[in-house]
């Protein structure tokens, strides 16, 4: 039987937001652990200082599952249990999140893709020369914000370049309010910064493009060269996808670290939430528009022509807001065509009714 340390667990992010859900549970075989890693339908859940066991789900919560988001995931804290005589544990309850981010699956209609969750901090992870594109970042920052966490970009391999100073004021610039820290992997230890995220019990994850240096400042964080790195490649400098499993390390700060695997695209499912916070003040605009079904091409007493005008709003950032706003919209139709399709029920319903009292009225 394994017991809950649960001073162990504080210093791995448990907290009280987590602890008011155990007042409904009970049972003595159960253990409290954090989801480590995972692979083929398999978690890796650790409970103790260097103690972990790879564990699978119930039938029962195979059965009731309605989507991946009723799976483990990396960050997640479960309630699991050792059968007596078994090597292998089986997870009964995941603790409801405190963030989770998700992106669209590839190649899937409405299913999504959990990264990591209880996350407090996600490293957007850029390498400062050939892979840095503010339209993308516009879609990372998108994505984060939706998870419930911080974002923070890392502008990293800041050795290659010149005017690091100017490329992070032009970062600052677009992206106001969100901390920006350009680093090196030969000077790791002028990164203070990282001291202050990795925290004792705060947990951040790296996400981005593949080859951009994730798994070199994971390896930096926990203090050992455990995660295999590859260089990128010479004729295009994309990275060779080297990392391929989530998971999660303790850092030498005593706060936690998710590396995950690069990312070749960012497809949004229902981020309305991360887009209203990326880009507020674009939302903001088009509720001044004069007209309510206001096209933003020709009409008069339109706010988004006179901030394109004054320079306000950059014709850049225009267009990416429409571009995630179109498949956010896009996305969220899909995923919620049973809404709709109640919808349609009620209202033929609701027509249907409406004849037969005219009918009757005839
Ligand atoms: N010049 C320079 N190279 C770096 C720096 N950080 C990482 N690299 C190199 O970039 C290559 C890719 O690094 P990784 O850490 O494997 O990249 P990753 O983001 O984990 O890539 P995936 O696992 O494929 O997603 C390696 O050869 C690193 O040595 C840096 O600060 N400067
Ligand atoms: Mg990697
Ligand atoms: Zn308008």
């Amino acid at each position: 039987m394994i017991n809950s340390n649960v001073e162990f667990l504080f210093h791995f992010g448990w907290n009280s937001f987590f602890e008011s859900q155990v007042l409904t549970m009970s049972s003595q075989n159960l253990f409290i652990a954090r989801v480590v890693n995972e692979e083929k339908n398999l978690y890796r859940l650790q409970y103790d200082k260097d103690q972990s066991v790879w564990s699978a789900v119930t039938g029962k919560m195979q059965f009731e599952a309605t989507g991946r988001i009723d799976f483990p995931a990396v960050g997640d804290f479960v309630l699991a249990e050792l059968p007596a005589g078994s090597e292998r544990a089986v997870v009964r309850f995941i603790f409801k999140r405190q963030s989770t981010l998700q992106r669209k699956k590839v190649g899937e209609v409405s299913e999504v893709q959990i990264l990591a969750t209880n996350v407090d901090y996600v490293f957007i992870t850029t390498s400062i020369n050939s892979d840095l594109n503010f339209g993308r970042l516009d879609r990372y920052l998108t994505f984060a914000w939706d998870s419930g966490s911080t974002p923070v970009i890392l502008l990293t391999k800041a050795d290659l370049i010149q005017d690091v100073e100017v490329v992070i004021s032009q970062v600052e610039e677009r992206f106001p309010g969100v901390n920006i820290h350009a680093l090196s992997k030969d000077h790791f230890e002028n990164a203070e910064f990282l001291k202050e995220y990795l925290r004792p019990g705060k947990t951040s994850v790296l996400v981005g493009s593949s080859g951009v240096g994730k798994s070199t400042i994971a390896n930096y964080l926990i203090g050992d060269e455990i995660i295999k790195t590859l260089e990128v490649r010479e004729s295009d400098d994309k990275g060779r996808h080297t990392t391929t499993s989530r998971a999660m390390y303790e850092s030498i700060f005593g706060g936690l670290i998710i590396d995950t695997p690069g990312m070749r695209e960012l497809q949004f499912a229902d981020h309305e939430a991360g887009l209203s916070e990326q880009f507020g003040d674009v939302e903001e605009l088009i509720s001044q528009c004069h007209f309510s079904n206001c096209q933003h091409e020709t009409e008069k007493g339109c706010a988004v022509l006179l901030a394109l005008e004054s320079g306000e709003l950059t014709p850049e950032r225009w267009k990416n807001f429409n571009k995630i706003a179109k498949e956010v919209r896009h996305a969220m139709r899909k995923q919620h065509r049973w809404i709709l399709a109640q919808d349609r029920k009620v209202w033929k319903k609701r027509s249907m009714e409406a004849r037969l009292n005219h009918k009757g009225r005839q």
